[in-house]
C-alpha cells in the first residue's frame, strides 16, 4: 500500500497486435490495467487480495485466460510508547501547576512552575518558575519570577498577542485583605 506500482503482463506465441482485458474480478484501488500494452499501474489505495482474470486477444482472433492475483499489504503501523518518566527536583518549594510552552522562542519547550514557599520567610512566597530547555533535553537556566503579590492560582502558555511566540498568563488571588 502506498507504494507505486507496475507491472506488464506478458504473452508468449500469437501475433502482434495484442488487446487486454479485465475479465473478471477486481484490481485493487488505485491501480489501473491498460488494455493496450498489457500494463497494471498504480499506487494501491487499499490492502488485501485481489483476484481477477485477464484474456489476451491476438491479431488473428486467438486468445488466452489468466488467472491473477495481487496481493496488497498494509502500510505499516506507527510504532509508539511512553518514555520512563524524568523527574527534576525545585527544592523544597511547593509547586502548584505547571505549563509547558517555548517561553525563549528558541525552539524547545521550556516549563513554568507556579510555586509557594519561595525564598525567605516562614512561608516563603508566591514564584513563577520557568526551567529552558536545553539542547540535551534536559531542564536548566531556571528563571525566577519573584516579586508577585498574588497567590498564584493558574497559570498557562499560549501566544496571547499573535507574534508567534508563547506568552505566560498568570491568575491568582491578592494578599493582602481589601
Ligand atoms: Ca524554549
Ligand atoms: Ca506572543
Amino acid at each position: 500500500m502506498g507504494k507505486n506500482y507496475s507491472a506488464t503482463l506478458r504473452v508468449t506465441g500469437g501475433k502482434n497486435p495484442f488487446g487486454w482485458s479485465l475479465v473478471s474480478g477486481r484490481l485493487p484501488g488505485g491501480l489501473s490495467f491498460d488494455s493496450l500494452t498489457g500494463k497494471i499501474t498504480g499506487t494501491p489505495t487499499t490492502a488485501g487480495d485481489f483476484d481477477f482474470t485477464v484474456a489476451v486477444a491476438d491479431s488473428l482472433g486467438g486468445s488466452a485466460f489468466k488467472d491473477l492475483t495481487l496481493v496488497i499489504k498494509p502500510l505499516p503501523h506507527a510504532t509508539w510508547g511512553l518514555c520512563p518518566a524524568i523527574y527534576y527536583s525545585v527544592n523544597d518549594l511547593w509547586v502548584g501547576q505547571t505549563a509547558v510552552g517555548d517561553l525563549n522562542g528558541d525552539g524547545r519547550m521550556d516549563v513554568a512552575v507556579a510555586a509557594r514557599g519561595y525564598g525567605e520567610g516562614p512561608c516563603g512566597r508566591n514564584a513563577l518558575l520557568v526551567y529552558y530547555q536545553d539542547t540535551f533535553g534536559g531542564l536548566s537556566g531556571q528563571e525566577v519570577i519573584d516579586g508577585l503579590d498574588i497567590c498564584l492560582r493558574r497559570i498557562a502558555v499560549g501566544d496571547l498577542n499573535g507574534d508567534g511566540k508563547d506568552d505566560l498568563a498568570v491568575s491568582g488571588i491578592s494578599r493582602y485583605p481589601h
